[in-house]
Formats: structure tokens, C-alpha cells, sequence
């Protein structure tokens, strides 16, 4: 696996952007695949798999859009050391730890950030949440919710809209220091399921 530089470059967020929708068409066509969104800002696990930052990660580099789960979490949804693949067996790449070696997106605990999902298909939208790993957290190990705060640091409701094709909203980063991982979650409002997406930082 490659390092990568945590900059962010507008020209590989649209990149990523296009084959998000590329992807899509193909679904169309072939009417296999649900599902339909991702975090992109802090860049998440299935971000580095599409783009090939990180490789060896089966199918979710051709759909990074498709990690969905059962919604309610942390109450329901996937269960424990299958968190960051929304549940699904195919997607167990994006749960292995990789002995602590995900890239990291460099952030400054405390501050502003700009989070950003790119979606592929806008579906109506009880919220965003952002969960992220307690202090001491171990990132060679399977996360489980015992690894999270109990509370988001951030939910931003949605009241049932549709989110845009790249959403993005400010919220205020944790005030945490060191290694984490962010948990990002997009509940639907009109099915049963979430949309999953695990970003590894260091603030
Ligand atoms: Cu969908």
C-alpha cells in the first residue's frame, strides 16, 4: 500500500465524482446494484479503494457508493467488526484494519470542517451522523461500538430532503488528538437502510 498525501486536491475529488456517476450508469443498465453514497471529505476507506490509494480491496473499488446497511445505528445496524462495510460480507476489506496502516486525512481537532458525501443517487434523508473512536482506540483491531463515543459529535438533519449530488455541510471536529476513525452514517429516510462510510484521520 501506498502513502498518500493527505492534501486535499480538488481534481481527485472530481475525479472520484465522475466515476461515482459512471458507476451509476452502469447499474442502470445492468440493475444489479443498490445503493448509492459516500463520504468523501474526511476521505474514507472506500474513497482510497476507488481511487487506488489503497489497494487490494475487492469489489468496493468499482462501487464505493454501495456500502449499505440496516439504519439506527448504533443501536441496530451492522454489527461489530463489520461496521465500516455496512454490514456486508462482500465489503470485508473495508473492516480489515490493515495492521493500522490506512491512510489518514490530517485534521485539526476542534475545528470547522467541511464534510462532503458524494451521491450518487439522492435519496430522501433523515440525517447525517458523525460518530468517531474513543480515546485509546487500537487501529490494528476490528471496530466495534464499545470503540465508539456513545453520541455523534455531529448530526445534521435533513427533515426528509434530498441531499445534493455532493453534499457538504460544516460541523465542528472533535476535540481529540492523535489517531481515529471517523464513522459517517447516512440515514435514509424512505427505506431501512444507511449508507456507511469509515474515514481513518489523525488530528
Ligand atoms: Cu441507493
Amino acid at each position: 500500500m501506498r502513502k498518500r498525501s493527505t492534501v486535499k486536491r480538488k481534481t481527485v475529488i472530481t475525479a472520484v465524482a465522475a466515476m461515482g456517476i459512471a458507476g451509476a450508469t452502469i447499474f442502470v443498465t445492468t440493475g444489479s446494484a443498490q445503493g448509492h453514497g459516500y463520504a468523501s471529505s474526511p476521505t474514507s476507506r472506500q474513497v482510497h479503494c476507488a481511487e487506488g490509494t489503497v489497494t487490494d480491496c475487492g469489489a468496493v473499488q468499482h462501487e464505493p457508493q454501495s456500502v449499505e446497511g440496516p439504519k439506527g445505528f448504533p443501536e441496530a445496524g451492522p454489527e461489530d467488526g463489520t461496521i465500516c462495510a455496512g454490514g456486508n460480507e462482500g465489503f470485508a476489506e473495508l473492516d480489515d484494519p490493515r495492521g493500522g496502516e490506512w491512510p489518514t486525512t490530517k485534521l485539526s481537532g476542534g475545528a470547522n470542517h467541511t464534510f462532503s458525501w458524494t451521491n450518487t443517487a439522492r435519496h430522501s434523508t433523515t440525517d447525517y451522523q458523525y460518530f468517531v473512536t474513543k480515546d485509546g482506540w487500537d487501529p490494528s483491531s476490528k471496530l466495534t461500538r464499545a470503540d465508539l463515543e456513545s453520541e455523534p459529535f455531529l448530526t445534521v438533519p435533513m427533515d426528509g430532503k434530498q441531499p445534493e449530488a455532493t453534499e457538504s455541510h460544516e460541523g465542528k471536529l472533535p476535540d481529540k488528538s492523535g489517531r481515529h476513525l471517523i464513522v459517517a452514517v447516512w440515514n435514509i429516510a424512505d427505506t431501512a437502510n444507511a449508507f456507511y462510510s469509515c474515514a481513518d484521520v489523525e488530528f
